[in-house]
């Protein structure tokens, strides 16, 4: 009888610690740690058929490192911009580190996400999901607004040396 009453008191403290988890008794702030991506675009090429650019901003609540983007419409590429000699170039990058509280921008004639084989469905206005992936194993993924290659300013689209 004691051994059923001690195994029912476990039982009810399994099911009050569950139903504690499901009402949200741990911190909302745990789960916000974790990186944010921000601002997702990506331009068109200036010509068809070239690579897309991506561009959106991240902000990391602890230590991160970005160490991939994937999208189920293209093939992702993370290129840092370099000056060599007056010249810029595309430089591969393997990882983006970002410090606890920094944040990090893919911008235009910074470092950016190159998209490959992005569809042709893939018009100005419509999103492309693409899907941030951290060291630590967290994705964060989001709807980035496509743009066309000329933007609104006027400027065409610095992506097309490639
Ligand atoms: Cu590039």
């Amino acid at each position: 009888m004691t051994r059923l009453l001690g195994w029912l008191a476990c039982a009810v403290s399994v099911v009050l610690l569950v139903a504690a988890m499901v009402m949200g008794t741990v911190p909302a702030e745990a789960a916000s740690t974790g990186p944010q991506v921000r601002d997702a675009w990506v331009r068109l090429p200036a010509v068809a058929g070239r690579p897309a650019a991506g561009y959106a901003t991240i902000i990391a609540g602890t230590a991160t490192r970005l160490t991939a983007v994937t999208s189920p419409q293209a093939d992702i590429a993370i290129h840092a911009m370099d000056t060599h000699g007056g010249i810029m170039r595309m430089v591969p990058l393997t990882a983006v580190p970002i410090a606890a509280g920094q944040s990090f921008r893919f911008m235009p004639d910074g470092a950016h996400l190159m998209l490959s084989r992005l569809p042709a469905k893939a018009l100005p206005d419509t999103t492309v999901p693409l899907t941030f992936i951290f060291a630590d194993g967290s994705r964060v993924t989001v709807a980035a607004r496509v743009r066309a290659a000329v933007d609104d300013a006027g400027r065409t689209a610095t992506h097309g040396a490639h």
